[in-house]
């Protein structure tokens, strides 16, 4: 097989860039052991629904925190539960969230919630509702066959 010069020039530059790409992240992933951005708190995939706060998944309300309330939500294919949440206008609201299979999104339609779900992981965020009405929780990370089913909402409501 002949090939011309430039493509084999081509060839070697793009394998070798394939080569040095793959070894960085590697280096990074298992010498530096680089891990997602929410690091900060892990919990055990198969036992979510046995592990605190993740028991009582909802809205709850706390106190002596920078936040009023706690937005326990737990993802699996192909639902978020609770799938309807009522949150008062104005509420502080620390969201907590995982799932207990697959990676899956939890982004709040229309603001700037938007977070990935690991296994393994605690996605957290706080945030206040300041806007009444009622908002679509979506599920951004293909999933599965389900995927374009999953979401859930949220109603923010005069309190
Ligand atoms: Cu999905």
């Amino acid at each position: 097989m002949h090939l011309h010069r430039y493509e084999k020039w081509w060839l070697t530059f793009g394998i070798s860039a394939l080569i040095i790409f793959l070894s960085i992240v590697g280096i990074q992933a298992f010498h530096q052991g680089h891990k997602p951005p929410s690091e900060k708190a892990f919990v055990d995939p198969e036992r979510v629904s046995e592990t605190e706060p993740f028991t009582k998944p909802g809205l709850h309300k706390v106190q002596g925190k920078d936040w009023d309330y706690e937005l326990v939500i737990v993802a699996a294919a192909f639902s978020f539960t609770p799938g309807e949440v009522e949150i008062p206008k104005g509420a502080k609201v620390k969201i907590i969230a995982t799932t207990r299979d697959v990676v899956h999104g939890f982004e709040i339609a229309g603001t700037n919630v938007n977070m990935m779900l690991e296994p393994g992981y605690i996605s957290e965020y706080v945030t206040t509702f300041n806007k009444t009405g009622e908002f679509l929780i979506i599920c951004n990370e293909y999933c599965g066959t389900g995927h374009h089913m999953m979401s859930a909402r949220i109603k923010v409501v005069d309190k």
